[in-house]
């Protein structure tokens, strides 16, 4: 029997009317529910859909009401309310009209999907290298250890800030040449990739600006030439491959985490498949879907970010739990300059609030976390430089 389920989230003004979880009952399916093509705009809906019949009876998954920014508005103090909500409240939100079209996003989603279904023979070629740059086979990703018993199951595909070889600025080490697939094998995907690296730059530094308003900063706090001025910024294609999760015996898409830096954006197709959890001490964790829209970034914030502010903004658990279809998602992870002091900002201490954390090298810190998570490269039984 072919079945339909349709559920609405209203919202208003660019915030979810109904500030609360939404609980939507579906019926237990291996592919349980889709979005719709219309992109979220205030005043209209999500509409989620499912496409598959009753086989084991209803299941209950919450979907989380998340505030949405629209980027092309010119009322700056009504953004600034609702994002400094959504960083106090979990650390998410959507960026709606944020000046990439979906033209573009179609563009770039489909060459992605082109360079993962190469053979692996190909990809193998454009195997990640210690900058951090090229492909990441299947559970080269191990994110969260307490909880999985393997690696993620994903691939993807680091795209950083190009740097020549031969420039000084290669020495660092989050900077330097990227891999490239050659052209003749994917035509005009280098600059896709380029393009798309260029606009999302400008997309992160209008919602940097936000940020720093809310954080009673100057608004060109993060425009800076140490912060976003250099920034390490990188692009990373994902493609889960359609394997069921199964959280209770450690199998995920993507592990529990948190993001590593200032902020990252979430574009996604629109299979449903990331999840958050807004109180990660709660037992049992609760975990609520973030639903997929088409055109918009879901935004959430880094662990920098909750250093930075001494924990007043959020960078919260996040996960990817796969139903059973192919996912493709991409993430464009924002990070300051490599000599960036990571250091409690003024308006987020006090007498009674002193820092929680040591000052620390942008790059120190996220050199750890990358080693934290990734495989050795000796692991794939080459000498990758
Ligand atoms: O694919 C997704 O939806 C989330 C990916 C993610 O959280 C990450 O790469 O850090
Ligand atoms: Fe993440």
């Amino acid at each position: 029997m072919k079945m339909e389920f349709v559920a609405y989230l209203f919202i208003s003004d660019g915030v979810l009317k109904n500030r609360k979880s939404e609980k939507l009952y579906i019926l237990h399916s291996p592919s349980p529910i889709s979005c719709t093509e219309k992109p979220i705009i205030p005043g209209s809906s999500i509409h989620l859909k499912m496409d598959n019949g009753i086989k084991n009876g209803a299941e209950a998954i919450t979907v989380s009401a998340l505030n949405c920014i629209d980027l092309s508005t010119t009322d700056t103090h009504q953004s600034v309310s609702l994002l400094k909500q959504a960083c106090l409240d979990c650390g998410f939100f959507y960026v709606v009209n944020h000046g990439i079209t979906e033209q573009f996003m179609d563009e770039v989603f489909s060459q992605s999907r082109k360079m993962f279904s190469l053979p692996l023979s190909e990809k193998m070629k454009l195997l990640r290298n210690k900058k951090h740059r090229g492909y990441t086979p299947l559970l080269d990703e191990h994110l969260d250890h307490e909880n999985q018993v393997h690696g993620d199951y994903k691939e993807g595909y680091y795209i950083g800030v190009e740097v020549a070889e031969d420039d000084p600025k290669a020495e660092k080490p989050f900077y330097g040449p990227n891999v490239w697939p050659a052209p003749d094998i994917l035509p005009g995907w280098r600059e896709t990739m380029e393009e798309f690296h260029r606009q999302a730059l400008e997309v992160a530094k209008a919602v940097a600006r936000l940020i720093a308003l809310a954080l009673d900063l100057d608004v060109h706090f993060f425009d800076k030439q140490e912060m976003l001025g250099e920034a390490i910024a990188t692009l990373r294609l994902l493609h889960y491959e359609g394997k069921i999760s199964d959280p209770s015996n450690g199998i995920f898409g993507a592990g529990a985490h948190s993001d590593f830096g200032l902020i990252t954006l979430l574009a996604t197709d629109d299979v449903l498949g990331l999840q958050i959890c807004k109180d990660k001490d709660a037992k049992p964790q609760l975990w609520e879907y973030v639903a997929p829209v088409k055109g918009a970034f879901i935004v959430n914030l880094g662990d920098m970010l909750e250093r930075w502010s001494n924990c007043i903004f959020k960078s919260t658990l996040h996960r990817v739990v796969g139903n059973g279809r192919e996912r493709y998602s991409i993430a464009y992870f924002i990070e300051p300059s490599h000599d960036c002091l990571v250091e409690c900002l003024p308006s987020c201490k006090s007498e009674n609030n002193p820092p929680k954390f040591p000052p620390i090298l942008c790059q120190t810190y996220l050199s750890q976390r990358y080693s934290d998570t990734h495989a050795d490269l000796t692991t794939y039984g080459e000498n990758k430089n």
